[in-house]
């Protein structure tokens, strides 16, 4: 008998890797689609996913509707990627940040705990919960100091995932996750802004490329890799927290280097600094210590910052190519 996965955020960049991940070990797999607006199966399309998830209409902040869709998908394995994801947004719209990212994981922790207490539950925390960090290298025993309406949200739902664990024995674990990206991250987020910049200037379509604090620097990996590390977590016996890191920080300046060389141009005859791209709060670094992931679950990131970088130019070099046409 196959096993049964419900993904929340299926549509989003981490929903559709962890669809293609599940479908390739044999689960039925179902997600909640929240919008039907224009083209929002884009990625499941791209991965040529598109027929083989099941969708169910629903929202996180509908409790009723999570109580339908555990009880539809039958899930054996409840993975919560929805959110309100991108940080700069959430100073615009908190009370929906705090609702969606918030209250929406205690909605599926409460779908759970009445359907099936049985089933295993992963909640996609981040490393925005360090926000100003408490330690040079952060790791699961790093003191929490969010920045962002963002981080303080997702906060809320990483001490809800530990609370049901404790309080009602529920498989709840919690992946603390630093930024990973892909040739399906959305636009808005600062590698895709400029691998889809760097492509678009050397095929003449753009010149320049406007961007905000430069000098933060992120420990970058690739979703591929990071979706296996939130499947891995729900094989153990015993449910827990784990950084999922590559160990390695760089510069936003330096990333932009990296996919400018790639097409031969150079990032600085490009790249513009604009305040309207500064954050009320930055973070302005996050270095991941995956040691702990690496010794329990075996998982080690096997794309670098450089190879995940190419593999995004060369993508949105394919898109643009393909609309010129
Ligand atoms: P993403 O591409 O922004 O996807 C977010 C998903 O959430 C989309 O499918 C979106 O649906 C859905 N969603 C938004 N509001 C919803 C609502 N009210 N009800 C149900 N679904 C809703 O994010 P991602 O990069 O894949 O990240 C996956 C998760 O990991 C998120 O929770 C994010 O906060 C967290 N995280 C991400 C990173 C990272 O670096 N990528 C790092 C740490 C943690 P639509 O398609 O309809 O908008
Ligand atoms: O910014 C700086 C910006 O928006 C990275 C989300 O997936 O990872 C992501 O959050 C850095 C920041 O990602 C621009 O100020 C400079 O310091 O790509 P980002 P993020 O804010 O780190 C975490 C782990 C999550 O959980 C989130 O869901 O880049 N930056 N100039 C810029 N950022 C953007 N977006 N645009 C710029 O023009």
């Amino acid at each position: 008998m196959s096993k049964h996965a419900l993904i929340t955020g299926i549509t989003g960049q981490d929903g559709a890797y962890l669809s293609q991940l599940l479908l390739n070990k044999g689960y039925e797999v179902h997600g909640l689609l929240a919008r039907r607006g224009s083209d929002t199966l884009w990625r499941l399309r791209e991965l040529g996913i598109e027929g083989q998830v099941k969708l169910i209409d629903g929202d996180l902040m509908d409790l009723s509707s999570l109580i339908r869709a555990l009880q539809v998908s039958k899930a054996d394995e409840v993975y919560n990627l929805g959110a309100q994801s991108f940080v700069g947004t959430s100073w615009q719209q908190p009370v929906l940040t705090a609702q969606v990212d918030g209250v929406g994981a205690v909605n599926v922790l409460e779908a759970v705990r009445i359907v099936n207490p049985q089933a295993r539950f992963y909640q996609a925390s981040t490393s925005e919960m360090f926000g100003l960090i408490q330690a040079e290298k952060q790791d699961e025993k790093t003191p929490f100091y969010p920045r962002s309406p963002y981080g303080v949200a997702k906060l809320m739902a990483h001490w809800a995932t530990v609370n049901y664990r404790e309080s009602h024995g529920l498989h709840a674990s919690s992946g603390i996750l630093f930024n990973h990206e892909s040739p399906l991250r959305g636009i808005e987020f600062v590698t895709r802004k400029v691998s889809h910049a760097a492509a678009s200037i050397k095929l003449g379509l753009q010149k320049e490329l406007r961007l905000g604090n430069i000098d933060a620097k992120r420990d970058w990996g690739f979703a591929g890799d990071y979706v296996e590390a939130m499947w891995l977590m729900l094989q153990q016996d015993k449910a827990d927290d784990y950084v999922i890191a590559t160990g390695t920080t760089t510069t936003v300046r330096d990333m932009c280097e990296i996919a400018f060389a790639h097409v031969g141009l150079k990032a600085q005859d490009h790249v513009v600094v604009d305040e309207r791209y500064f954050r009320p709060a930055e973070v302005d670094v996050l270095l991941g210590n995956p040691a702990k992931a690496r010794a329990e679950l075996g998982w080690e990131p096997k794309t670098s910052l450089a190879q995940l970088i190419a593999m995004m130019v060369e993508a949105d070099l394919r898109r643009i190519g393909a609309i010129k046409e």
